[in-house]
């Protein structure tokens, strides 16, 4: 049986499950996931490797998470809307991601929007059925299909790990015959640094209300891999001199329980001690200035970095 691989995306309004999805699916948390809508700003990959069995061809499945669709409001919404169609390009399979819990309304209308514009094949997931009256599964599948011709419907608990089987299954059925585009021991293409960010800016998200956690961004100044300790420095950027007050809290106390809940997750993703530094810095409006969210994109601070590389190194005419 020949060896079948594709690209995959998740896509989905914010809050239906989907980084939830890719880091169930892939075994590793990859994508930080909080109650908080909009969690997820950049598009992630996640590999996920098929073992042959009975009947199934291996495989490699590149599943890709993407932000929530949303109407745009400034500068960072837009770059994320940017991630969701990057990642509509060339995908050979789409996962409609919905909360089978919540009502149909017009965000879910435009979602479908953008589904039917993209016209891949597309799976429907029926998400957070842990939660769902199982009477109304039925009708809810059967609505659904009245609006659009989707290749599978599948019931899933992304959290519960349920239906996810089945999902694989399908999944590896609808891709095609292809090659391994990544190392086996591959799982994701972002960089450790940026996991660490993240992973930061997930205890930010936690810890604080209302405008604050969309107000906020965290960017990685030091990252020294040591034989015994990772240093980590960063900066969570906010918008406000308020802002900046509530990420410290009184005596620090916040900006603390931040870092030690974060420094124990980085740990946990490294396996090595960790010391870590946090600093809050002011960036009026940042969400409006392009150039600012170009520069929190991780992909951006690679170039970035390899450029200051090239910068450095001797010039071999001279
Ligand atoms: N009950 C239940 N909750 C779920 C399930 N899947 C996800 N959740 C919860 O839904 C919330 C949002 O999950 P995420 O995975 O962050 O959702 P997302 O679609 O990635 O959200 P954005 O990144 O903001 O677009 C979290 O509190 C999850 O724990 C599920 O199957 N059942
Ligand atoms: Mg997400």
């Amino acid at each position: 049986m020949a060896f079948r691989s594709g690209f995959v995306s998740i896509i989905g309004r914010p809050n239906a499950g989907k980084s939830t999805l890719l880091n169930a699916l892939v075994g590793e948390k990859l994508a930080i996931v909080t109650r908080k809508p909009q969690t997820t700003r950049n598009r992630i990959q996640g590999i996920i490797n098929v073992e042959r069995k009975a009947k199934r061809p291996a495989g490699q499945i590149i599943l890709v998470d993407t932000p929530g669709v949303h109407k745009p409001i400034n500068s960072l919404n837009r770059r994320m809307m940017k991630e969701v169609y990057d990642a509509l390009e060339g995908c050979d399979l789409l996962l409609l991601i919905v909360d089978a819990t919540a009502r149909f309304g017009a965000g879910d209308k435009f979602v479908l929007d953008i589904v039917k514009k993209g016209g891949q094949p597309c799976f429907l997931l029926l998400n957070k059925i842990d939660m769902l009256d199982k009477q109304r599964l039925l009708p809810l599948i059967a609505e659904y299909k009245e609006r659009h011709d989707f290749a599978e419907v599948i019931p899933i608990s992304a959290m519960k790990r349920e239906g996810l089987d089945a999902l694989l299954a399908s999944v590896m059925k609808a891709l095609p015959e292809g090659p391994r585009y990544f190392p086996k021991d591959q799982l994701t293409d972002q960089p450790e640094r940026f996991l660490v960010a993240e992973l930061i800016r997930e205890q930010v998200l936690l810890a604080t209300e209302q405008e604050v956690p969309y107000a906020t961004t965290v960017l990685i100044d030091q990252y020294e891999e040591g034989a015994r300790l990772t240093r980590v420095a960063a900066t969570i950027y906010c918008e406000r001199e308020g802002q900046k007050a509530i990420l410290i809290g009184k005596q620090g106390s916040t900006l603390k329980k931040i870092g030690t809940a974060a420094r124990l997750q980085i740990q946990g993703l490294l396996n090595t001690k960790v010391f870590l530094e946090l600093f809050v810095k002011v960036r009026a409006g940042w969400r409006d200035s392009r150039d600012f969210v170009q520069e929190t994109d991780w992909r951006t601070q690679m170039q970035n970095m390899s450029r200051a590389e090239k910068k450095d190194e001797p010039d071999p005419e001279s």
